[in-house]
């Protein structure tokens, strides 16, 4: 059996780069709502992710969305996070707000426009090296709503020539993570719909270059913890965007709309050696937080994260290696159930007093308040770039 006290070092280990983005006002295409204490400055998002990390050191790293979170000076920035304990980490390129990428950036027919997508993400990679940032990680919007619109061949070629130029520009400390994402905004063919065309670019590419699986990027009903088993099989899998969905990329809590299947994920993450302090794997979470307040809603996701992780880390292996091989069916999965039902709450909570932290970070931050201050204080918070 492995207890809690077996896994209570490796606890330590876990560290969960927050999305600047979740700290601003975020909707959908029909509203966005304010919330009151919304950050109005990229300032602003790093004091709340820190606010974050000090009530549950779990969140060490931030990262940004250029341009959404541009500044004049990036090394002013780094310093900024600093001082509040926490370090700028992957830097997201963006390529699907303006005009002129509307039928594609990376993968566009027209050279000037596919110039100018491959010069922003050079521009990202100079930011890098200002923010001390490991980590670009390129999202594509790129496809098309037609069957005939475009021809999807050349686009893929198009994209393995402007990412070459990208990853040649990488510096030897730095990686470079491809996004996939099955539809949306494009509806009817996806220039990177799937982890097996992000392997197949990345690997064409060399070995700074890796897979970013975002767990809402799938049809409903995939397998994901064994898309994450092949990736670090193969060791592509450089990070993941953690959240939650019910129906499309809905973006909300990790671990909030299926419990087991963050689970399951993480169990892959462990038993294919991608969790811990030497791991390649980042441990990043994509989400917004549409109707909830987004301190408390970024607590709740780590918190989650976090729970999970213990979890699959309780996973008694040498009896579900005996299980598995002696083909006693339900005795594996028996193995793999108890370690999903044991409720870590209690343990973790008096693991946080022992660092000198609240056991439920939670009712700390809401009973600090925090919140009550922001929102007397901000007034205008900006939204984060979706809906802006
Ligand atoms: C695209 C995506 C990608 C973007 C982020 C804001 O749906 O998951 O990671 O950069 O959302
Ligand atoms: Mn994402
Ligand atoms: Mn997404």
């Amino acid at each position: 059996m492995t207890s809690f006290s077996d896994i209570r070092p490796l606890l330590a280990e876990q560290a969960i780069e927050l999305p600047s983005w979740a700290f601003g006002n975020s909707g959908t295409r029909f509203k966005v709502f304010g919330t009151p204490g919304t950050p109005r400055t990229i300032q602003e998002k790093i004091t709340d992710a820190a606010t974050v990390n000090d009530y549950t050191q779990l969140a060490p790293a931030v990262a940004l969305h250029i341009p959404w979170d541009k500044v004049d000076d990036y090394a002013a920035l780094r310093e900024f996070a600093a001082e509040k304990g926490v370090r700028l980490g992957t830097v997201n390129s963006n390529t699907f707000q303006d005009d002129v990428y509307k039928f594609g950036s990376l993968t566009h027919v027209d050279d000037a426009v596919r110039r100018r997508a491959i010069d922003h993400h050079l521009e990202c990679i100079d930011i890098m090296h200002e923010t001390g940032s490991r980590d670009l990680k390129i999202w594509l919007a790129d496809g098309t709503n037609y069957p005939g619109q475009g021809d999807m061949r050349g686009r893929q070629d198009r994209l393995a020539a402007s990412l070459g130029e990208i990853y040649a520009r990488l510096g030897d400390e730095q990686r470079l993570v491809l996004e996939y994402k099955f539809f949306e905004p494009a509806f009817y063919h996806t220039d990177v719909p799937d982890w097996g065309t992000s392997y197949a670019q990345v690997t064409a590419l060399g070995e700074k270059a890796m897979v970013c699986l975002d767990t809402g990027h799938h049809a409903p009903g995939t397998n994901i913890e064994f898309i994450v088993m092949q990736l670090l099989r193969l060791g592509k899998l450089g990070s993941f965007d953690f959240n939650s969905r019910f129906y499309a990329d809905d973006d909300l809590i990790v671990g909030a709309a299926d419990p087991f299947q963050l689970f399951r994920i993480l169990v892959e993450v462990v038993r294919g050696d991608g969790y811990g302090a030497d791991s390649p794997v980042a441990f990043m979470l994509d989400q917004c937080h549409n109707v909830e307040d987004k301190i408390p809603g970024q607590i709740r996701s780590v918190l989650n994260v976090q729970e999970m992780t213990a979890r699959a880390l309780l996973v008694d292996r040498d009896a579900l290696d005996a299980a598995q091989s002696a083909g006693d069916v339900l005795g594996a999965n028996d193995v793999l159930m108890d370690a999903f039902y044991t409720d870590v709450r209690g343990d973790l909570a008096a693991w946080r007093e022992s660092r000198g932290l609240a056991g439920d970070p939670m009712r700390a931050y809401l009973a600090s308040g925090t919140q009550e201050r922001i929102a007397a204080e901000r007034v205008g918070g900006t939204q984060s770039g979706w809906g802006a």
